[in-house]
């Protein structure tokens, strides 16, 4: 049996990059609701994501959207989050809000169009070398909505093109990340669609360029955890955007629509060397609270992904590999489960208390008058947003 104090250390490598664009209003294709005290600035999102770490110890860097997150001087703006304890995180470059990209970017059939697009990558590499991010996050809306539109094969050569561009100025600690999407906003076909197209395309590139799992990207039913065991297999899984999906892309809070999907995962993860210190997999949020508090719906975010990484350290794995062994189905099924039915809650409370941390970070923001602070200091002026 493995007990609560033996994952202690183990869970003190957990660490979480939170997006900028979640503190901003965002949400969905219909209406994006304002709420008070919303950041009007990049240092403003940047200073409510280093809320969230100081609630929670969880979330030590924030990843940056360009241009959402345009600002003239990125040594700056690190040196700002490091004032804050916390650090700037994956570079995300955004070729879907041009109009030249209504036809797509780096897949375009017309070379103009995809050298715009390599460029804008390319000037988000200068700006990962002047914040010291690891990380380039490319996420594509390339794709077509009508059969014989476009050439969906050569589409895949133009990608492949466009992305050795990009890959050729990547640094040496740096690295190119590919998400998938299955669908939206082009919805008869996507260039990257799944794990399998993105891991061919950055194979084709090297050592340093991955696959980004969005858990959000995805048809229903399908198991994310074996696509995570796969590519950890293939040394080929760079990053996680974390969310939860009832219906498609919904981008609502990790673990609130299936904790056990979340567990799952995290199960994988931690089986094929994913978690910790001595692993290159980065966990990131991708979410946008439209209806919810922002900063609690961050918090409360890490807080479900420290939960359900309690329960997967806690899986009794000799115990487990004996009766997979043993070819015994039921037995297999229920060390499973007693792990994922562990309510560890008062632990991690305890844990955290140890640690320095409030017991329950959900009420300490919420008593700390942070959020009374910024809504009367942050009147007027453009709230942050998708632009
Ligand atoms: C696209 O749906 C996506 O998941 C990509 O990660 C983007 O960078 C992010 O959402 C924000 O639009
Ligand atoms: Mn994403």
């Amino acid at each position: 049996m493995t007990s609560f104090t033996d994952i202690t250390d183990r869970l003190a490598e957990l660490a979480i990059e939170v997006p900028s664009w979640a503190y901003g209003n965002s949400g969905t294709r219909f209406k994006v609701f304002g709420s008070a005290g919303t950041p009007r600035s990049v240092e403003e999102k940047i200073a409510d994501a280093a809320q969230v770490h100081t609630f929670t110890g969880l979330a030590p860097s924030v990843a940056l959207h360009i241009p959402w997150d345009l600002v003239d001087d990125y040594g700056k703006l690190a040196a700002y989050a490091e004032d804050l304890g916390v650090r700037l995180g994956t570079i995300n470059s955004n070729t879907f809000q041009d109009d030249d990209y209504k036809l797509g970017s780096l897949a375009h059939h017309d070379r103009e169009v995809r050298a715009k697009a390599i460029q804008h990558n390319l000037d988000c590499i200068e700006i990962m070398n002047q914040t010291g991010s690891r990380d380039l996050k490319i996420w594509l809306a390339d794709g077509t909505n009508y059969p014989g539109q476009g050439d969906i094969r050569s589409r895949q050569d133009w990608l492949a093109e466009s992305l050795a561009e990009i890959y050729s100025q990547i640094g040496e600690g740096q690295r190119l990340v590919l998400e998938y999407k299955f669908f939206e906003p082009a919805f008869y076909h996507t260039d990257v669609p799944d794990w399998g197209s993105s891991y061919a395309q950055v194979s084709a590139l090297g050592e340093r360029a991955v696959v980004c799992l969005d858990t959000g990207h995805h048809a229903p039913g399908t198991n994310i955890e074996f696509i995570v065991a796969q590519l950890l297999r293939l040394g080929k899984l760079g990053s996680f955007d974390f969310n939860s999906r009832f219906y498609a892309d919904d981008d609502l809070i990790v673990g609130a629509a299936d904790p056990f999907q979340l567990f799952r995962i995290m199960v994988e993860v931690i089986r094929g060397g994913g978690f910790g210190a001595g692993s290159d997999v980065a966990l990131m949020l991708d979410q946008c609270h439209n209806i919810e508090a922002k900063i609690p719906g961050q918090i409360r975010s890490v807080l479900n992904v420290q939960e359900m990484t309690a329960r997967a350290l806690l899986l009794d794995k000799e115990a487990l590999a004996a009766a997979q062994a043993d070819g015994d189905v039921l037995l297999a099924n229920e060390i499973f489960m007693d792990a994922f039915y562990t309510d560890v809650r008062r632990d991690l409370a305890a844990w955290r208390e140890e640690r320095g941390l409030p017991a329950d970070p959900m009420r300490a923001y919420l008593a700390s008058g942070y959020q009374e602070q910024i809504e009367a200091d942050r009147v007027g002026g453009a709230q942050a947003g998708w632009n």
